[in-house]
């Protein structure tokens, strides 16, 4: 299979809500070639009038990479189709097998193009907020390898933002996060679980993403990665995150 073919086939299972099976299974590729299917996935998309609004990063804690299995981090691109609005109440049907966890993002303050430290991370995020992922692999049971994983955009899906703070660099490395379905906490985690330290995902990505010839752009959202295991969504479950210091973030699924 060619790598545009394969980059077809995730789109449509997307666009679809389809499962497929799991592509290296038959057809191996590496993972250089994983982000290039990835990439022309995301040209589709953008072919259609979706427009590229930030990045995630993804198995940035143990939680998430003992729960899948793959313990490399990995990067994938948001667009605003699939920005879901605070409060917003989804189909299910848009969706294969949803899950939900419970995120930190942040706002790109000034344009990222080359690796930054740590300690200039400031200089290049100016705000944070309480986020929730909803990630939604084209799979079949949610099975793939590293490569697979990456060439399905890293199971992005949608992801819903609280309210902009300041960024305070001194201050996050260990807040509480809680993910509430129903009003009942399923999943307890600490951000230190992101990277021991989730600006640790902005150095991570503005390496990973400008090594690949993009530019982080001024106003794009970066989500570092969840810090507890991921919750799959029934019909009706009303799903809140709810971040130490930064509130809450939440929406409902029917
Ligand atoms: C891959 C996406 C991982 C995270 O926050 O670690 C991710 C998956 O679990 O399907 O988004
Ligand atoms: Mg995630």
């Amino acid at each position: 299979m060619k790598l545009q073919e394969i980059a077809n086939t995730l789109d449509e299972a997307a666009k679809n809500a389809e499962a497929v099976e799991q592509i290296s299974e038959k057809n191996k590729f590496n993972l250089e070639q994983a982000y290039a299917i990835q990439r022309l996935s995301i040209e589709n998309r953008k072919k259609r009038g979706e427009k590229v609004v930030g990045y995630k990063l993804g198995f940035t804690s143990y939680a998430k990479m003992e729960q899948m299995g793959v313990h490399d981090l990995i990067w994938g691109i948001l667009t605003d189709d699939m920005k879901i609005n605070f409060g917003e109440t989804v189909d299910l049907n848009r969706w294969i097998h949803p899950r939900a966890e419970p995120e930190i993002a942040f706002r790109v303050g000034k344009d990222i193009t080359k690796p930054i430290s740590l300690e200039k991370v400031p200089q290049y995020i100016d705000k944070m907020a309480s986020a929730i992922e909803i990630i939604d692999s084209r799979y079949k049971n949610f099975k793939f390898s590293l490569e697979d994983v990456v060439a399905d955009n890293c199971s992005s899906t949608g992801y819903v933002l609280g309210g902009w703070y300041d960024l305070k660099p001194d201050d996050i490395a260990d807040l509480t996060i809680d993910l509430k379905i129903n009003d009942e906490i399923v999943e307890k985690g600490k951000t230190s679980a992101i990277l021991d330290n989730p600006l640790k995902s902005i150095v991570e990505l503005s390496r990973l993403a400008t090594d690949a010839g993009l530019k982080i752009e001024k106003g794009q959202v970066i989500l570092a990665g969840a810090a507890t295991a991921a919750v799959y969504l029934k019909p009706n479950d009303k799903i809140e995150s709810e971040l130490e210091g930064l509130g809450k973030v939440a929406f409902e699924v029917k």
